[in-house]
């Protein structure tokens, strides 16, 4: 049976946060000795909406940074930066080539992203069929994606099975995977919305200092039940704060009749998630070549996958070579 091979993208439009780390990034590490992982940094996609260039070059090195701090073994999970691997670009043209207008007008996220107004990016409606190269570029298996990233792996798949069948096989159609943790962290401010890096005041940032993580959480939003339990519908705050509680210990609240413990507890347990990530973040950041230098030697052991699977796409469609 060929080897399980997964492809985690972070999209390098700012700081990494909780959600991240528990939906995605402890999954992968998790995965580590079982998968062959590839973790991708999405520099090009970050460019999709008004973007300041310093600051992607700046959260794209973070993020490399973060996720080495966290636990990611380079020497078993390759830290890509999609733009350092030229391939990703020019197999993002050959599938324009079999993607459709309407199809990619389709996709939820362009709709709401393109519907809060101002000047839309070409590369904004494109980006799913970006993403989708960057899946098959690297000819992997699984991926796993949460329920926002679900229609964009759909099209990635529909994209592969119509070059195949166009153009003679070339691409692996890769599956979705459920990721190991069902967690889908919520806004700590907005409950009913996920915590992402765009929003404000209810993300917990992976480097945030201990004195933010606390007030973020006493900020938390609860309600006037006054009762410990998971009722997403009427208690989404709690909800949420009773989840993180267990995704980052693994235990339930030991008082079910107060919301200032259970915030103390979450507390607690985020800080014990994040003090050594800090900490070895820290450490990291005094040597940005060393990270440079796992972002060089990672694009180096990825590239005769992808130059493979350009050469191939490229022949099968009708390239000279
Ligand atoms: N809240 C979350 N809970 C669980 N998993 C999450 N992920 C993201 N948010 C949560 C997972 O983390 C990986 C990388 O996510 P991303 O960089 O594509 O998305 P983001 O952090 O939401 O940030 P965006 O899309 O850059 O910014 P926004 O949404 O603010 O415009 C993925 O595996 C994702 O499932």
């Amino acid at each position: 049976m060929a080897p399980t091979r997964r492809l985690t993208g972070f999209q390098a439009t700012g700081h990494l946060h909780l959600g991240n780390l528990l939906g995605a990034l402890r999954p992968l590490i998790a995965a580590q000795g079982a998968a062959q992982s590839i973790a991708l940094i999405a520099d090009l996609h970050a460019m999709t909406i008004e973007h300041n260039p310093a600051d992607v070059r700046a959260s794209a090195l973070e993020q490399a940074t973060v996720l080495l701090a966290a636990g990611v073994d380079p020497e078993r999970t390759p830290i890509v930066l999609q733009s350092q691997v030229r391939e990703h670009t020019e197999l993002h043209y050959l599938l324009e080539c079999v993607a459709g207008f309407g199809e990619a007008a389709r996709m939820i996220q362009f709709k709401e992203k393109s519907a809060a107004g101002g000047q839309v990016r070409l590369s904004l409606l494109t980006y799913p069929v970006l993403m989708s190269a960057d899946i098959l570029l690297h000819d992997v298996t699984q991926v796993p994606v949460g329920e926002d990233q679900r229609q964009h792996l759909e099209l990635t798949r529909t994209l592969a099975h119509r070059f195949n069948t166009r153009y003679g096989t070339t691409f692996t159609v890769p599956e979705g995977v459920q990721p190991e943790s069902a967690a889908r962290i919520m806004d700590l401010a907005e409950p009913t919305a996920k915590m992402s890096k765009s929003a404000g005041a209810g993300r917990i940032g992976l480097l945030d200092p201990p004195e933010v993580v606390r007030r973020t959480v006493a900020r938390a939003v609860t309600d006037e039940f006054g009762v410990v339990r998971r009722d997403p519908q009427r208690q989404p705050g709690v909800t949420n704060l009773i989840n993180l509680l267990a995704e980052c210990t693994g235990r339930e609240p030991a008082d079910p009749g107060s919301y200032g413990a259970l915030k103390r507890e979450v507390t607690d347990a985020i800080e014990a998630l994040l003090a050594p990530l800090r900490a070895r973040h820290a450490e990291l950041a005094e040597d940005p070549g060393y990270v440079r230098g796992v972002l060089a030697e990672s694009a180096e052991r990825v590239r005769p996958t992808a130059a493979a699977t350009v050469r191939r796409a490229r022949a099968a469609i009708g390239l000279l070579d």
